[in-house]
């Protein structure tokens, strides 16, 4: 009996870490931007055949319309209320979202933005997603209800208001984020508004939360809010199952505020891991691959189970947030699928997959300035639906890379190899590197600038495998390249420093 009580115990301490996804299901994608009811088809038609476990959507929540601009893609991170309509859709497509994915083993993982509300010079009236009135110059909020008693404005030393000094780590929590206005979480008022609405998302069935600016909020007020939640929707969840909560903290070092700080609440993202994987793959700063050999806690990151990755996410992939220049994103196709296919292969960390809508850019002095450019949308400002091309890629501007190939093979590579050592690590001292994952997969990448030929050992069993980057295995066949394991486990791997993609991937689902 003690055993199984300790399992139990030790099953729950654990829950807030774990992203509840189905066995075998290890990645989540961001739809960023998508409608409800594309995300619903998605679920069905796509990310349960293919083994993602869950979707991180963009803020259900009621939020600031923004004409000037015009409705910049950041103005879902300004909040009027609660309520559940924005341009993704209203409740009922939200509700029929969360079904229906839920029904095909693919999670929903909200984005909440419970920081603060708008931004403190948005005026009053009802430019908002479900037309509630408010008055940001008054702190008057009534949809929810908040007043200027539940925000920080008298708990902020600075003289601006704003956020002056991340040196400072009280006015890092105390402070407005950019002017925008800055609830009191210590309050028991306004912490219950806040677990009433995570509750009522829990209700429909969402089975975590991405806490935004949670750097922005003291760790002990977000746990408190944390200790409001009920379990999950036992319509899906097992009983006692708990929210999977991984929080937006960005710590690229140097700063008071860390990651570690939020540990007790959940998981946290792991900025630099996508900073440093950019320089790597790009080979900056005298960076080579041979030196992923210890990637990871060996990196000077958060441990493995506290940490949520990413190579970017819908910031920097723009220029906001952190990461600078080293991000990988869609625009360098070549680099981040090798970046994305690495991240997933190895075992550190949690991982999430980037899914984006393309945007106008056009850099002034080296800068974007059109970060700004929201979804791809209709003269009215609707968002546009995501159609499917025949060669199942995406229109409408929406990029769609969790559906390429090579991104979505790894997906399922991450799958087949889950629980599986690090293992085999070989390097040629500089960009030429293999890994595998115990006796169920192998990868190899050549970012060297000439000719890849090597006799590596692996721990797969004998046997012709597919390629699942230059093709895939379908039917009895291969439709890219072949690789022959010998009993001894060794194999010959040849890449072309040229080839469209320089890495190959190997795994026992992919075997002839
Ligand atoms: C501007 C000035 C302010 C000024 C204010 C009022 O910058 O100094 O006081 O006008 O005149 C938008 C505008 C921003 C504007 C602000 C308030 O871009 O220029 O301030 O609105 O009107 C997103 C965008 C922000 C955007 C914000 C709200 O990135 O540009 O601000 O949404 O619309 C830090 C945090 C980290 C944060 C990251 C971006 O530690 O938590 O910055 N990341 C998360 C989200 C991110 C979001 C927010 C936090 C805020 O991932 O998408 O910011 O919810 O690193
Ligand atoms: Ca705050």
């Amino acid at each position: 009996m003690g055993v199984y009580f300790l399992l139990f115990i030790v099953g729950l301490c654990w829950a807030q870490y774990n992203p509840n996804t189905q066995p075998g299901r290890t990645s989540i994608v961001h739809l960023f931007e998508w409608r409800w009811a594309d995300i619903a088809l998605e679920c069905e038609r796509y990310l349960a055949p293919h083994g993602f476990g869950g979707v991180q959507i963009s803020p259900p929540n009621e939020n600031l319309v923004i004409a000037d601009p015009s409705h910049p893609w950041w103005e879902r991170y300004q909040p009027v209320s609660y309520k559940l309509c924005t341009r993704s859709g209203n409740e009922t497509e939200f509700r029929d979202m969360v079904t229906r994915c839920n029904n095909v083993g693919v999670y929903v993982y909200a984005d909440a933005v419970v920081n603060h509300m708008c931004g403190g010079n948005a005026g009053a009236g009802n430019h908002s997603t479900c037309g509630s009135y408010f008055n940001a110059e008054s702190e008057d909020f009534p949809a929810v209800p908040y007043s200027a008693w539940d925000f920080n404005d008298a708990k902020c030393k600075t003289r601006s208001g704003d956020i002056e000094d991340y040196q400072d780590a009280p006015q890092v929590r105390n402070c407005r984020l950019v002017n925008l206005l800055d609830l009191a979480l210590e309050k028991n008022y306004v912490r219950s508004k806040i677990a009433e609405y995570m509750n009522y998302l829990i209700d429909i069935g969402v089975a975590g939360f991405r806490i935004d600016a949670a750097k922005h909020m003291w760790p002990g007020d977000v746990k408190a809010i944390l200790d409001e939640l009920k379990d999950l929707n036992t319509t899906w969840f097992s009983a006692g199952a708990k929210p999977f909560i991984y929080q937006e903290v960005i710590d690229l070092g140097g700063e008071p505020i860390t990651g570690s700080q939020y540990f007790g609440n959940g998981r946290v993202t792991e900025f630099k891991y996508g900073a440093k994987l950019g320089t790597v793959i790009r080979k900056w700063n005298g960076e080579k691959m041979a030196y992923l050999k210890n990637w990871g806690e060996g990196w000077g990151f958060v441990p493995s189970d506290r940490a949520l990755v990413f190579v970017d996410n819908h910031d920097n992939q723009r220029g906001h947030g952190a990461g600078g220049e080293s991000i990988l994103t869609f625009w360098d196709a070549r680099l981040y699928k090798m970046a994305v296919g690495f991240m997933l292969a190895h075992p550190y960390g949690f991982t999430r997959v980037m899914s984006s809508y393309r945007w106008p850019r056009y850099f002034q002095n080296g800068v974007d300035i059109n970060d700004w450019v929201g979804p791809p949308s209709n003269s009215d400002g609707s968002t546009k639906s995501v159609t499917i091309n025949a060669d199942t890629t995406c229109g409408n501007d929406w990029v769609c890379e969790h559906r390429w190939r090579q991104i979505r093979n790894m997906v399922v590579f991450r799958n087949v190899v889950d629980g599986q050592p690090f293992s085999n690590w070989w390097d040629n001292g500089s960009n030429q590197v293999a890994f595998g994952r115990g006796n169920r997969g192998f990868i190899v990448f050549n970012n060297d600038d000439w000719y890849m030929n090597v006799d590596l050992q692996t721990e797969l069993p004998a046997g012709t495998y597919c390629d699942v980057i230059s093709g895939q295995k379908e039917g009895s066949g291969c439709t890219g390249k072949q690789v022959y394991v010998s009993s001894d486990g060794k194999a010959n791997f040849q890449i072309s420093n040229s080839d469209e993609d320089p890495f190959v991937a190997i795994h026992v689902d992919a075997k002839l």
